[in-house]
């Protein structure tokens, strides 16, 4: 970290300007090479979080740019920041960061400057992951919830978690200091106490992770049923474009065709798949197994059916292998001549639908909404977990905490206790980051882009 790093932070390409980033001990002295400011005393006079404009000059480049400047430690990174807003030619940009290279700096690794502002304590794990959740987010949900956890408010939740945890490791460690039999007995039934208290906030931690993970990753959604049912047609009115071919020919769609959308404020990647039946040529059969295949890695089924038929034994058996995942979709209700009836199975919800005359949206995106956000989070008023790293390290802490909890009730020592709570406290800090592999470090920032 001792070096002064440099990356193009837009998208390579042809903008209206560039932005360059540099960070590190000697970024104001590479910048002042080849900078000709317009005022010299301002720029002299080291005031932190000013812009200057100038001349930035090299042998065969000039380029007029603006340059920021945010001085360690209150920049990003923790470092002296400088950032050179030139004209957005690829060529250009390139130029300047060659000159700078020459001077001194050395091209950044992904992710190299928020690595940075993680090791110089700037920000956290959570907050770190956040800015490239809020980089892609595609819903306002999304963004909203990367936002929330930039601004650290998860991290607050997960800091308190640890405290408790390290409260409880010095109770113990007291405890096995002092060994008296009647003492033990009511300390072990604090202990308890305080494992359970533990154990029930990374339980309400974990519940509200399964919506954080949908409003990040969005939803797996396969269209699935028997051929000429109306699934395509589905497809192409939820995108509200002739995305799929339609016709009235069962076995028209072979090939999956993959498309997302946001529904409501949650993002569906849809699949439209085959039709279901016993194909009738080599490339439908095809089609067909990956029909099967594509509901077997769904986070949600919509089960197409035609209003008023009774169902085949391919529609029961997807009711019955991916109960909780199917919402049985009765389509054509437009042509239904009396009430449609609708008979479930088991608990799959049903909804009468019509794509051609456009009935049955609201209710299917209700009952969508009802399953992303449980009941015990309403939307987003609480912090919530949404990425898998976190989410699996905050599993393996509450899993060595039962154990605790386990081996108390058996009457275990105190010194084999305290060794789950330590596996317990290790896990929750690396949500954070707060314990961390050097090699997972490097697996997380290498996720990152370019000069973020
Ligand atoms: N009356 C009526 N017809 C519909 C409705 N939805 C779709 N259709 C018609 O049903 C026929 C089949 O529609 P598709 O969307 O191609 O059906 P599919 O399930 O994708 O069929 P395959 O690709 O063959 O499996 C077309 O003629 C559609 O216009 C509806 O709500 N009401
Ligand atoms: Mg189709």
């Amino acid at each position: 970290m001792d070096d002064t790093i440099i990356a193009l932070a837009t998208a390579l390409g042809v903008a209206s300007i560039h932005v360059i980033r540099l960070s590190g001990p000697e970024a104001g002295e590479i910048i002042a090479r080849s900078f000709i400011p317009k005022n010299l005393l301002r720029w002299n006079s080291k005031d932190n979080f000013t812009l200057h404009l100038g001349i930035f000059k090299d042998e065969d480049i000039a380029d007029e740019v603006l340059i920021g400047r945010m001085l360690a430690p209150a920049s990003f990174t923790g470092e002296d920041i400088y950032e050179i807003n030139c004209h957005g030619g690829p060529w250009l940009a390139q130029k300047i960061i060659t000159c700078c290279v020459r001077a001194g700096a050395r091209v950044a690794q992904p992710g190299e400057f928020s690595k940075r502002a993680f090791l110089n304590g700037k920000i956290d794990l959570i907050q770190a992951e956040a800015v490239v959740d809020l980089i892609s987010a595609r819903t306002s949900d999304a963004a909203k919830l990367a936002f929330a956890q930039l601004r650290g408010s998860l991290s607050a939740k997960i800091v308190a978690l640890r405290q408790e945890i390290m409260d409880i490791l010095a109770f113990i460690e007291a405890g096995i200091d002092f060994p008296e039999d009647d003492v033990e007995e009511l300390d072990r039934l604090t202990l308890n106490n305080n494992i359970t208290k533990v154990l029930y906030r990374s339980a309400e931690l974990l519940t509200g992770s399964k919506t954080g993970k949908i409003l990040r990753e969005g939803l797996q959604t396969v269209i699935a049923g028997r051929p000429n049912v109306g699934k395509s047609s589905l497809l192409n009115a939820l995108l509200q474009e002739e995305r799929a071919i339609v016709t009235d020919i069962p076995g028209t769609t072979r090939d999956e065709i993959r498309e997302s959308v946001n529904l409501g404020g949650i993002l569906l990647h849809l699949v439209d798949t085959a039709g279901i039946r016993v194909g009738e040529d080599l490339i439908e059969q095809m089609g067909i197994a990956r029909a099967w295949r594509a509901l077997e890695a769904a986070d949600l089924i919509l089960l197409v059916v035609e209003a008023g038929h009774p169902l085949t034994s391919d529609e029961v058996n997807i009711i019955e292998n991916y109960g909780n995942k199917v919402i049985v979709l009765a389509n054509k209700t437009d042509l239904l001549t009396r009430k449609l009836q609708l008979q479930p199975l088991r608990e799959e919800v049903w909804i009468p639908l019509s794509v051609v005359c456009h009935q049955g949206f609201e209710c299917l995106e209700q009952e969508i909404k009802k399953r992303v956000f449980a009941p015990e989070c309403d939307s987003l008023s609480e912090p919530l977990l949404s990425n898998v790293r976190q989410i699996s390290a905050l599993e393996k802490a509450e899993k060595v905490l039962r154990a605790a909890l386990q081996a108390l009730e058996n009457g275990f020592p105190w010194d084999i206790i305290s060794i789950d709570i330590r596996k317990a406290l290790q896990h929750v800090s690396e949500v954070t980051g707060d314990d961390v592999q050097e090699d997972l470090l490097e697996t997380i920032f290498s996720r990152f882009c370019i000069g973020k």
